[in-house]
């Protein structure tokens, strides 16, 4: 909490003194001093972790409010350049192409992976980045779907000519991260995900998901329920109706398909929670015992839950986006809007 106070004075006299790519790089970048103090936050105290979260977001929304203060302001023309327009163009900065800002901009997608990635450190989570090739045992096996199991069927998978896998979902990552590390574990894992699907406007053959798993003492429905709730609530920043509906995964035991009340319509219908009231946002369950056998960890002393869900699908609902092909579509008025 120290650390924090003196990162806040720090932060005070910057947001006069330094410019926005300034700011931008000694704060928000990879190695910015927020995203610092964000994976210091297993060193905090079990008392001190949530107030650290949410002081820490509170800096954080300070810069971002202050950067946006400068992004609103009018286009000058130091900020933008485009050194591929004729000459009569480059003098009139308003007439220049918007997106070419000379320090580039994050597709939504990964601002978006960026807003729930913090969201799960200030709740104590690890992060992990999944892979995007993988073998049969990672995608099946160790996931207790034995060979000729029909519910391999389940995902369409793409095999290279080698036998390796293009993960059809993060759950790849399950027993990488159980057999590495001692309970109590808490991870998180974004990555990209294909499928041999025809698309839609809510399907992608290639789309983001994030994989949640926590294992310890005594872990039980309720504490799942309560973590994706909590999650979910700080994300779409609006309280929330749940429910668990029964679901089908090989490698969780009961399984649950994690349903909200619609954040659009208040429940009385609309076209996005195609008038019922409610939304499947993801699969979870309890670890399968099996699952946890495989990876080493006793299900007589241990057990956990885990989640999946599509962060194309969560961004979409966020941003209001009604086609999941927007975003990898390269449409330039899309790109300028979000
Ligand atoms: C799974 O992939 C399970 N691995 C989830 C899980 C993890 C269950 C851990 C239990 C424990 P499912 O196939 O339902 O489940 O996909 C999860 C989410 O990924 C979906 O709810 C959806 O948001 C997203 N998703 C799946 N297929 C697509 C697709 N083709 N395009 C976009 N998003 C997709």
């Amino acid at each position: 909490m120290k650390n924090l106070e003196d990162l806040q004075k720090e932060i005070s006299k910057d947001l006069d003194k330094l410019d926005i790519q300034e700011l931008k790089k000694k704060y928000l970048a990879q190695d910015g001093l927020i995203r610092k103090a964000f994976s210091e936050i297993s060193n905090v105290s079990k008392e001190d972790k949530a107030e650290y979260g949410k002081e820490l977001n509170n800096l954080k929304n300070e810069i971002e409010k202050k950067i946006s203060s400068y992004d609103s302001s009018p286009v000058t023309e130091t900020k933008r350049i485009d050194p591929t327009a004729p000459f009569d163009t480059n003098t009139d900065p308003d007439k220049r192409p918007r997106v070419l800002d000379l320090d580039g901009s994050s597709h939504l997608l990964m601002k978006e992976l960026r807003i729930l990635t913090d969201i799960f450190l200030s709740m104590g989570f690890d992060i992990v980045e999944s892979r995007q090739i993988d073998d049969d045992y990672h995608m099946f096996e160790s996931l207790n779907f034995p060979k000729g199991h029909p519910a391999r069927d389940m995902y369409d998978t793409f095999w290279t000519e080698d036998g390796l896998i293009l993960p059809a979902h993060t759950s790849t990552m399950q027993n990488r991260i159980l057999s590495s590390t001692e309970p109590p574990i808490r991870t998180v894992i974004p990555g990209r995900c294909f499928r041999n699907e025809s698309t839609d406007s809510g399907h992608e053959h290639t789309f983001f998901q994030c994989e949640g798993v926590y294992v310890d003492k005594g872990i039980s429905i309720s504490n799942m329920i309560a973590t994706i709730k909590e999650f979910l609530e700080t994300y779409l920043e609006t309280k929330l109706k749940v429910k668990i509906q029964p679901a089908y995964f090989p490698f969780t035991e009961p399984d649950a398909e994690f349903t909200i009340s619609c954040p659009f319509c208040n429940q009385k219908g609309c076209s996005t929670c195609g008038y019922t009231g409610w939304i499947e946002l993801m699969g979870c369950g309890m670890i399968h015992p099996n699952v946890l056998k495989f990876a080493g960890i006793n299900p007589e002393i241990y057990s956990g839950f885990a989640w999946g869900f599509g962060l194309d699908r969560l961004a979409m609902i966020r941003n209001n986006i009604p086609e999941i092909r927007e975003l990898r579509a390269g449409n330039i008025k899309f790109l300028r809007k979000y």
